[in-house]
């Protein structure tokens, strides 16, 4: 175990089947960093985590020191610098640039693939829908029918159908994830994590949308089975993986195999983001976006998704001139790049963010507050 003592006892704060909850929980197991899991309970939690973070999203980390720590992004980061000893976070620049890239896409990007796959379905719908009304919703004196249709319905309407997915967009979703999982199938089949046989910020990014949704949901899980076995592997292995006993280094360089993940990211996630940003500029709630020749249709806007794009900047600015040359080169080959620097003036709100990880100003996505 990793000394903590100061800051014990940690307590997470989330539910048992939540995205950004495994991602941390994956954090801290493979840091070592002890920690108790508390499932949150609606609505009594509501008021408290607005006044402890700012807004109401899981997971929550508690201190022992009384302090309260939200956003997994900047969470990690805090504990990377606070523990630097083993640390997720490549030693080499250009490596710990493509893991913020990597994760900073499975946290955004993948958000919306993942909810599809748990609500669409009935499958999925009624398993995690009565979880979570057994779960977080257990003190809502409701029956519990009535609980499981008001989760569904908030879930749908905020991250699915509310967010863009229309039915001609279902097809081309799920074709985006089958080729996300060969791809992985392709890495994992060959070494155990992203950057070789030490784990990585960019496995436990991956493990966002991975471990308490694609390897979770009844849909998703049977097509990963089926297609990508050595991805299951890759989620219980990283759950498993104490980087303490790890091999010392990362691989050096960039694996060739990782050369379509980012042909990915230049041709859905960032153009994206680009069009998000206009719609914030603009003042607009919804966008329309296609990329990746998927339409969405009344996409919700995302302020926090703008700081994200700036964040990127920001890192990259801070990188050595040597590192930041090889960079461009690699983004530049998979079409990263551009789309990295529009629109040139981003529409921050003042100091957006700039309290993190002990307060937010916006959430992921501004649904359901
Ligand atoms: N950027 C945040 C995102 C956290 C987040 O959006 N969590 C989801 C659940 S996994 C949530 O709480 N959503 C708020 C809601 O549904 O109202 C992080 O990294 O922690």
């Amino acid at each position: 175990m990793l000394d903590t003592s100061s800051i014990q006892p940690i307590t997470v704060h989330g539910s048992n089947i939540s995205y950004f909850t495994g991602k941390i929980e994956n954090y801290f197991r493979v840091r070592e960093i002890r920690y108790t899991f508390r499932s949150m309970s609606f609505p009594s939690d509501e008021r408290r985590l607005k006044s402890f973070v700012g807004v109401m999203q899981m997971p929550a980390v508690e201190l022992g020191d009384g302090r309260w720590m939200t956003d997994t992004t900047k969470t990690i980061e805090w504990f990377e610098s606070q523990y630097p000893e083993n640390r997720i976070t490549p030693d080499d620049p250009v490596q710990a640039y493509l893991c913020a890239l990597l994760e900073d896409w499975a946290d955004e990007w993948w958000w919306r693939p993942a909810m599809h796959y748990r609500w669409h379905y009935p499958q999925g719908a009624a398993l995690q829908g009565r979880h979570l009304a057994e779960e977080v919703l257990r003190d809502l004196p409701l029956p519990l029918a009535l609980r499981r249709f008001l989760i569904t319905r908030r879930q749908r309407g905020g991250y699915t159908t509310g967010d863009g997915i229309t039915p001609q967009a279902v097809p081309g979703i799920e074709a985006m994830f089958k080729r996300l999982l060969d791809h992985l199938e392709a890495i994992f089949s060959k070494r155990p994590f992203v950057f070789g046989t030490r784990p990585s910020l960019a496995d436990v990014g991956l493990s966002g949308p991975f471990f308490r949704h694609f390897a979770l949901d009844p849909v998703p899980l049977e097509i990963i089975r089926q297609r990508a076995p050595s991805v299951l592997e890759w989620v219980s292995r990283l759950w498993n993986t104490r980087i303490r006993n790890c091999e010392v280094h990362w691989d050096t360089g960039i694996p060739d195999d990782l050369g379509p993940l980012f042909d990915d990211i230049g041709s859905t996630y960032l153009p994206y983001l680009r069009a998000n940003s206009r719609a914030v500029a603009s003042g607009s709630d919804r966008f329309d976006v296609e990329v990746g020749g998927v339409s969405y249709l009344g996409a919700r806007h995302s302020r926090y998704r703008i700081w994200c794009l700036q964040e990127l900047r920001n890192k990259f600015e801070m990188l050595p001139e040597e590192s930041k040359q090889t960079l461009k080169e690699f983004l530049q080959r998979h079409d990263c790049w551009e789309s990295l620097w529009l629109p040139r003036d981003l529409p921050l709100l003042p100091s957006q963010e700039a309290r993190l990880p002990f307060f937010a100003d916006s959430k992921m996505i501004a649904a359901n507050s």
